[in-house]
């Protein structure tokens, strides 16, 4: 019995890896940081349109030392953020990712930027999937 369910759960893992939805990404920017900035936000629009959802788990850049996904509340008058292990976007849902709520923390520059750079980043998405997403440094939101 038990070897049955270990068998059950490795193949539902197995199928759910394989389904993975698609994402579809608008508005991705990056707020220009003041010269030794140790770290930058990265906001976008992300949406799904396919038939399974998506979970965002984390992201990379070859431009920064790393990349987290962060929520940010107001906790007593006081601004906090929290790493986010994921995020998962739902069949037909859209998430923004925008200033004063979740964002991408870009952590460690390892170039400057000035406004109109392009950075890549690549979105880890359910198992081992990745995105290319390409973000545009702006002074404001786009
Ligand atoms: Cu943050």
């Amino acid at each position: 019995m038990k070897t049955r369910w270990l068998l059950v759960a490795g193949m539902m893992c197995g199928s759910q890896a394989w389904a993975c939805g698609e994402l579809t990404t608008a508005d991705a920017w990056v707020r220009l940081a003041p010269p030794g900035a140790a770290v930058m936000a990265g906001y976008l629009t992300l949406s799904n349109s396919s038939e399974q959802s998506v979970l965002v788990q984390g992201a990379s850049s070859a431009d920064f030392d790393k990349a987290e996904l962060h929520s940010m509340s107001m906790d007593g008058g006081v601004m906090q953020m929290r790493k986010l292990e994921l995020i998962e976007v739902k069949v037909g849902q859209e998430i923004k990712l925008a200033p004063g709520g979740n964002h991408l923390m870009l952590i460690g520059p390892k170039r400057s930027f000035k406004a109109g750079d392009q950075i890549d980043v690549a979105l880890n998405l359910c198992e081992d999937e990745q995105q290319l997403v390409k973000f545009t440094v702006r002074e404001s939101a786009p």
